[in-house]
């Protein structure tokens, strides 16, 4: 088995190179801070460096490499250490560790107020790990350099009578708490989209209107359509999105309609939901509903979830947030009714809100989850959550991952619903020119293990990640 650990020099080699180098550590700040409502910095990284560099209006800094054009880049690395993640030490990939490399590099091109131009290259890459494949496609950890985003953004000039915004190319989605559209930048290849996506209005009162196609990697090849074996990297995604934050004093309120669409596979999934998330004082009450409709591989489609949270940021000394949050997606009760009841999860971020080892999706789950966040000195932050999952439709339908893969299908009636909790420990330091963040998860199996007869009951997790860039 390859190790991680032999590359462990080689990485540390590549921190101190590039902590020598006159990287503007307050930008890679920048780049790791959350995307609106989603509360912890295992979130998204903005655009890489080619956006984060379009922020910066010193100009005429090394980063300008020609008039109105310029250059960012951003390097991450993260060492993941995985045991038991198949319940089965018999099986291969039950444990993995490997260590991921992302390099990103962007071009900004600003001829005036109205008109940007990004081009971003990306180069992700895997080494050490035992059964990922890091040539299959599609695939999430590897992609030998290739064009991650190119877009053109056209805005009305600030006179216009209507404000209007047209975003063209291979382009990021993100809307909402991003439980159901998410750049995914915690994953090695992140997930963009080839489409257009127009946005009316501006502040706090938008509407914004896509088509678009999700773009799966293909790591040795030029990213295209081709069709790959998993519906959901063939889909197409079209939607209208609603903000407003003007109609209730200190909510954010939100109406989308969404269709994914998979013609081959007979799928036409319609969600309709609204999202509110309000601030009173130190608290937080956020939520949010879908149901869904259409055709799932030809059949109706009828489907739900449901997010309830809330927080209270106490004033004691790091001022520690407590949360807790319920969520719900519907399972399918019955395989034989002609009715497919799985809850969509469409293109999520996953990852943040059910579980940091990636065990679960919004699918057939019900998940209740507390958590406490609070400052340390240095501008580091700790968090500690614990989450419980237990299956809808535990004998009837699947345990998913946050992928939206089948981690386990038991059969009969009586199967528990308890799958399991999980603990997740987070720790993020920011250095001068990096960040760091480090975690630990570990799973701990309930009575729906023991029931489907898993050799393995409990599983851990820990990763040690940092971002450099300018
Ligand atoms: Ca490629
Ligand atoms: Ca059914």
């Amino acid at each position: 088995m390859r190790r991680p650990s032999v590359l462990l020099p080689v990485v540390v080699a590549g921190w101190l190179i590039l902590m020598g180098l006159p990287f503007d550590g307050g930008s890679v700040l920048q780049a790791q801070a959350p995307a609106a409502g989603v509360e912890v910095a295992s979130s998204p990284t903005s655009a890489g460096g080619a956006a984060s560099a379009s922020g910066a209006d010193e100009g005429r800094d090394w980063r300008q490499v020609l008039p109105g054009v310029t250059l960012g880049a951003q390097l991450r690395l993260r060492t993941e250490r995985r045991r038991n993640f198949r319940f089965d030490d018999t099986q291969s990939g039950n444990d993995e560790g490997f260590l991921l490399s992302r390099f990103r590099l962007g071009l900004t091109w600003e001829p005036n107020d109205t008109v940007t131009g990004v081009v971003e290259l990306q180069d992700a890459r895997i080494f050490g790990e035992t059964a990922i494949s890091e040539t299959r496609a599609p695939n999430i950890f590897a992609d030998q350099l290739d064009f991650h985003q190119a877009y053109l953004d056209v805005r009305a000039p600030d006179a216009a009578p209507v404000p209007l915004a047209v975003r063209a190319g291979r382009i990021k989605l993100s809307y909402g708490a991003q439980r159901l559209i998410s750049p995914l930048e915690w994953v090695n290849t992140a997930r963009v989209f080839d489409g257009v996506e127009l946005t009316l209005g501006e502040g706090g009162r938008t509407v914004s209107a896509f088509a678009s196609r999700l773009v799966p990697v293909t790591p040795a090849g030029i990213n295209d359509h081709r069709p790959t074996p998993n519906r959901m990297f063939n889909s197409q995604l079209h939607g209208i999105y609603a903000a407003d934050d003007g109609l209730v004093p200190g909510a954010a309120m939100e109406a989308y309609w969404l269709l994914r669409r998979e013609a081959r596979m007979g799928d036409a999934v319609h969600t309709a939901g609204a999202r509110v998330d309000a601030v009173f004082g130190p608290w937080r009450i956020d939520g949010e509903a879908a149901r869904q409709t259409g055709r799932y591989g030809g059949s109706p489609h009828r489907a739900l979830m449901v997010h309830v949270g809330g927080s209270f940021t106490t004033a004691l000394p790091g001022r520690p947030r407590i949360g807790a949050a319920f969520n719900a997606g519907s399972g399918d009760d019955d395989p034989g009714d002609g009715v497919h009841g799985t809850f969509d999860n469409l293109y999520p971020l996953n990852h943040v809100y059910y579980g940091y080892m990636d065990l679960f999706a919004l699918q057939n789950l019900r998940n209740v989850e507390f958590s406490v966040e609070t400052a340390l000195p240095a501008r580091s932050s700790l968090r500690v959550a614990w989450q419980d999952f237990t299956l809808a439709a535990p004998g009837a339908d699947a345990w998913y991952n946050a992928a939206a893969g089948i981690v386990h299908r038991a059969a009969g009636p009586d199967v528990s619903s308890a799958v399991g909790s999980e603990i997740d420990i987070t720790l993020r330091v920011p250095l001068r020119q990096i960040s760091l963040e480090m975690g630990y998860g570990r799973f701990i199996g309930g009575a729906y293990l023991r029931d489907a007869d898993f050799k393995l009951r409990s599983a851990d997790f820990f990763y040690l990640q940092t971002v450099v860039g300018f």
